[in-house]
């Protein structure tokens, strides 16, 4: 396998991605409205993990196209938890790509803790062959969720998988807390707005006296 050849369009999918999503955030900065989108990550996944989740999900590597989803992937982080609903209907209505499978582990977390919305898109890339669909992995998350996800992924490497039982037991109560914290801020935001909306209502009744 010419992992290189094999990669490129994965890798041009990732770049466009990351440029197309984080536009969205431009585009709210320009309109003076705030944006459900903090900040844009993407990556190709690296050989050795190809190689590792096709040997855990029995993917043959003439497969990998069709079978594995996350070759390209590309990370939304957003302040609430409110704000991913709103880029994934954005996602949605996009023209320029088309979804494919969604999965919602925000109402539906993992054994492990993990939460975070993934939407499947395949996306048409023009090679120097013509035009090739490929899967592409999109997770959006709150930076709460991203907070924790980065600790449990690099703790998973660490322990190879196996985390120690104290220690996926901490992990859990930090999820909770990020949970919460997630709560609270929406909370917060909440109460933000309706001291603006009241401030706005008093200064046009002022206006009008
Ligand atoms: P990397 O290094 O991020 O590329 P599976 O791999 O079986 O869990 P599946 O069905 O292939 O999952 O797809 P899914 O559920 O969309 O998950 C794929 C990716 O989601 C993972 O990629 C992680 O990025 C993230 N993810 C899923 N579950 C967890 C979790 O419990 N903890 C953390 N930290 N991330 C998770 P990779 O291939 O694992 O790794």
């Amino acid at each position: 396998m010419d992992w290189k050849v094999f990669l490129a369009p994965y890798s041009q999918a990732v770049d466009e991605l990351k440029v197309k999503l984080r536009g969205y955030r431009d585009l709210c900065g320009a309109s003076s409205q705030n944006s459900p989108i903090e900040f844009v990550t993407g990556r190709v996944k690296p050989v050795p993990s190809i190689l590792e989740k096709a040997r855990r999900k029995d993917i043959p590597l003439d497969q990998l196209n069709t079978q594995m989803q996350d070759l390209a992937g590309v990370r939304i982080m957003c302040q609430f938890v409110d704000d991913i609903m709103k880029v994934v209907q954005w996602i949605r209505a996009r023209t320029d790509f088309v979804v494919v499978e969604e999965r919602d582990y925000i109402n539906n977390k993992k054994k492990s803790g993990y939460r975070s919305y993934h939407v499947v898109v395949e996306y048409p890339v023009q090679t120097i062959t013509g035009e090739q669909k490929i899967l592409a992995e999109i997770q959006v998350r709150t930076l709460a969720m991203n907070f924790w996800a980065t600790i449990e992924h690099s703790l998973n490497y660490k322990y190879k998988g196996n985390i120690p039982t104290d220690v996926k037991k901490r992990l859990l109560r930090a999820a909770e807390a990020a949970f919460r914290l997630d709560e609270e801020m929406s909370q917060i935001r909440e109460e933000i707005w309706a001291a603006q909306e009241r401030f706005s209502q008093k200064n046009a009744e002022e206006h009008l006296e």
